[in-house]
């Protein structure tokens, strides 16, 4: 493909992707992530992964997206915005995190990126092309900094400057030669430490975050039955997901809510009080959260946490 070729073709993919709801789209060379693979290791070797034992897999293909896919050339990376019109009241009930407010957001963004891949065959004929989102061993907010998209904030959250850092990140990882942006976003952290000094638990150092801390692992990954209890008091209502670091951060004032329906707070979630969700049954929960990313908890797991955030005990039953 000659290079005018390349440049339209890029410039329509971009275009396509706004035209999709995405916020904003970026094209990076598919290429060895060197410096991302240097802090993985560090990450890894120093076991910042807990039991997410399938962040130590695949660290080649995780660095390399040509190892994941044979002839990749392009990765395309897209933002779309989670940020919600409204909030739950926080006075009232257990917070769960703003990105689990409505349909998981896998199905939601590898539809538009299904979408997109359509739009390029059309345009490019038998195009090799997949599409991800936290779905395979990708570094996606690495490929959202070589896009051009934002850049890692202390709290390791990819931020965008006019909007802050609530949006998920996919991409396509393709076998076309494509126009790759040239521009790499600044660190606007500065001087900034409020989300590490608002970290209840101590999860954060600058741009480096221990999953064995953070509240968001134990309230989402983590499998075992039990939360240590040397965190009991410090998970501050959050009983799926966190988003401290993320509300502290003063480039989140600039949010500017998504119009995805898909994304809203259900009614049945609305209405949830602190006493309902400690109320909550297996039925009950089959209902209001089905296509949710709350699944992932699985019904004891969330159960364990509204339990360990009331101090209260319930027995457990078979995951529905
Ligand atoms: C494992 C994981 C988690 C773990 C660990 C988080 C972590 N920081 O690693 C847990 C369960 C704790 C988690 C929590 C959350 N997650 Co998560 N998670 C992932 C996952 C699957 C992998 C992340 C990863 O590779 N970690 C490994 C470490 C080494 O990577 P890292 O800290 O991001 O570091 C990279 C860069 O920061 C850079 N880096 C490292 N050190 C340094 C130092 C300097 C100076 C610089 C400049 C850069 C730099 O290099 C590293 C390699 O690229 C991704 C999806 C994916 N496939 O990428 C989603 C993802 C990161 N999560 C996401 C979300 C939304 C969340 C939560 C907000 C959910 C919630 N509300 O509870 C929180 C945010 C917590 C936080 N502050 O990060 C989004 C983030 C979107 C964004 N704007 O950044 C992702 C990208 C999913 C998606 N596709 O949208 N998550
Ligand atoms: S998500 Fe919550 S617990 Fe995890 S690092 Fe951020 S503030 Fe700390
Ligand atoms: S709170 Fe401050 S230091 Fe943390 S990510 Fe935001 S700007 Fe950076």
């Amino acid at each position: 493909m000659d290079s005018g070729n390349k440049q339209s073709l890029s410039e329509l993919i971009k275009s396509e992707a706004l035209r999709l709801g995405f916020y904003s789209c970026g094209i990076s060379k598919a290429d060895y992530l060197e410096n991302d693979a240097d802090k993985l290791r560090n990450w890894l070797d120093y076991s910042q992964y807990a039991r997410m034992e399938y962040m130590a897999n695949h660290f080649e293909k995780r660095t390399d997206p040509r190892k994941l896919m044979e002839g990749a050339k392009s990765v395309i990376s897209v933002l779309l915005n989670y940020f919600p019109q409204a909030s739950t009241n926080a006075s009232e009930t257990y917070k769960i995190a703003r990105y689990a407010y409505g349909t998981d957001y896998h199905f939601v963004l590898k539809r538009k990126l299904k979408q997109l891949i359509a739009i390029i065959r059309k345009e490019a004929g038998d195009v090799n092309a997949r599409a991800f989102t936290d779905s395979a061993p990708v570094l996606d907010r690495a490929w959202a900094v070589r896009g051009g998209l934002g850049w890692i904030g202390k709290n390791t959250c990819l931020i965008t400057k006019e909007q802050g850092s609530y949006f998920f990140i996919g991409e396509i990882i393709c076998d076309l030669e494509l126009e790759y942006n040239n521009y790499l976003e600044p660190d606007h952290c500065g001087g900034c430490t409020r989300c590490l000094d608002s970290c209840p638990t101590g999860a954060l150092k600058p741009n480096q975050l221990d999953a064995n801390l953070c509240i968001s692992y134990w309230t989402i990954e983590n499998k075992s039955d039990e939360i240590p209890e040397s965190f009991a008091g410090k998970f501050q209502d959050n009983i799926f997901g966190c988003d401290i670091c993320q509300d502290v951060c003063p480039w989140n004032r600039l949010s500017e809510p998504h119009n995805e329906p898909e994304f809203s707070l259900s009614e049945g979630l609305q209405k949830m009080k602190k006493n309902d969700w400690e109320e909550l049954n297996p039925d009950q929960y089959q209902k209001l959260f089905r296509n949710s990313p709350i699944k992932r908890a699985g019904y004891n797991g969330l159960n364990r946490n509204i339990m360990f955030v009331s101090a209260r005990k319930k027995g457990k039953v078979e995951n529905p």
